[in-house]
């Protein structure tokens, strides 16, 4: 048996530099730290709680080189199982685990992973524009900071306000950081899939005009279609050959991706609000997708993605694992020591962090020429800096809601 190595305090901090992260912290006895992503964007301290009063006892004198052992004990032992904060919950104390065996073995994860498999992991950055010469502005933005992929999004006419289209960035400003304006109480947008419908391939035409057939593109459609409107905006799109379509329709029903997949060559992403591997089950056996979206920060940590990975490998499935700002620079560690040692890697989202965010996870990952890359520091390699996280308490902030033009709430 192995040198033991026992956690010895656990802790738990909420720190908003400009938007909520939940961190959890591990300390062994003797005086190694692991650090762990358990953000649930808007729901955070739901986490909070489940880690500090239900798990962090748990914790205290466990092994904590058994990162498989502790996960079933976290998994199995409650009886309840999966769901976002319990998911949430255990995804943090794996990673803490992952970057505390790393320190202690003198190694980045992703060598505890298997090594590399590529020389760094192909990244797609956000560009949005209410208008298309907006967007033709973002998408140079990114362009020029060495994005190799770009999603893009657009607002509709006729539609006051349309999810993760930021304010324009026609003003030299470079990045939109918050384009869904989280608020104390959600901001009320609105819907109308019909005129989306007709808005979208003209907007894909118009980018391939511009920047030619071969960048990759992607778009988000936030699963508010259904699994036949699906399929028209796949076919729709298809002479402009995306990367991915995301998220077309609400996909906890499973079954309605088949209407989509047998009507369109589209490759389909999706599952950045799935939680398990038995949310993709029918997804990844009937290879209903392309892309698995999922986060580490949301489906169980490295152990929980590497697992659903292997399943998504035998059937040619590949990862584009979820990257927004309201996973920490923890959960995007974790995710890029996945991307650089996993075989069936595809593409992974980056929205960068702002500085007061950067201020606070002193991180060691880089991007360069369009390549995320997690670093050789021993474990995941990001610090926090708790002096500056306690100084930037918890502020309610929730995503928008979205409703038809009749008032009807709408899906997300
Ligand atoms: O709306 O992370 O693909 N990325 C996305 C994100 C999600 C947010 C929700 O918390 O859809 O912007
Ligand atoms: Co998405």
């Amino acid at each position: 048996m192995g040198r033991s190595v026992k956690i010895e305090k656990v802790d738990v901090s909420v720190t908003s530099p400009g938007r909520n992260f939940v961190t959890l912290k591990l300390t062994t006895s003797d005086g190694v730290v692991g650090l762990g992503d358990a953000t649930l964007n808007g729901r955070e301290l739901a986490v909070a709680s489940y880690l500090r009063d239900h798990v962090a006892a748990l914790l205290v004198s466990r092994e904590a080189h058994n990162i498989e052992d502790t996960w079933q004990y976290l998994y199995r032992g409650p009886y309840w199982r999966r769901g976002p904060v319990t998911m949430a919950a255990i995804s943090a104390v794996d990673m803490a685990l992952w970057d505390i065996k790393g320190k202690v073995a003198g190694l980045p994860v992703y060598q505890l992973l298997g090594g590399r498999s590529r020389r760094g992991a192909l990244a797609y950055g956000h560009a949005s524009g209410t208008t298309v010469e907006a967007l033709f502005t973002a998408i140079n933005n990114l362009l020029d900071d060495g994005f190799k992929a770009i999603r893009i999004q657009t607002g509709v006419p006729g539609l006051a306000k349309v999810y993760g289209v930021g304010s324009d960035q026609l003003a030299g400003q470079k990045y939109d950081y918050e384009p869904s304006g989280r608020t104390a109480v959600p901001i009320e947008e609105d819907w109308d899939t019909a005129a989306y419908l007709r808005h979208i391939p003209g907007v894909f035409e118009a980018v391939r005009g511009v920047f030619g057939p071969a960048l990759p593109l992607l778009h988000d459609a936030h699963h508010r279609l259904t699994p036949n409107q699906g399929a028209q905006l796949g076919r729709s799109l298809e002479p402009f050959g995306l990367f991915w379509l995301e998220d077309c329709t609400p996909s906890e029903n499973q079954e309605g991706l088949r209407r989509v997949r047998s009507q369109t060559t589209t490759p389909l992403a999706i599952g950045e609000v799935f939680n398990s591997v038995f949310d993709y089950q029918t997804l990844i056996t009937e290879q209903l997708i392309d892309y698995v979206r999922s986060s580490a920060t949301h489906t169980g940590g490295i152990t929980g993605l590497r697992k659903l990975m292997d399943f998504a490998a035998i059937y040619q499935i590949k990862s584009g694992f979820h990257g927004p700002t309201d996973v920490s620079p923890v959960g995007m560690a974790a995710a890029l020591h996945l991307d650089v040692a996993i075989h069936n890697f595809g593409i992974q989202e980056y929205m960068k962090h702002n500085e007061q965010t950067l201020g606070v996870f002193r991180t060691s990952y880089t991007f360069v020429d369009g390549l995320l890359d997690p670093g050789e520091k021993p474990g995941l390699g990001v610090e926090l800096d708790e002096e500056v996280a306690s100084a930037l308490p918890y502020t309610p902030a929730y995503l928008p809601v979205n409703r038809l033009l009749d008032g009807t709430m709408h899906d997300w």
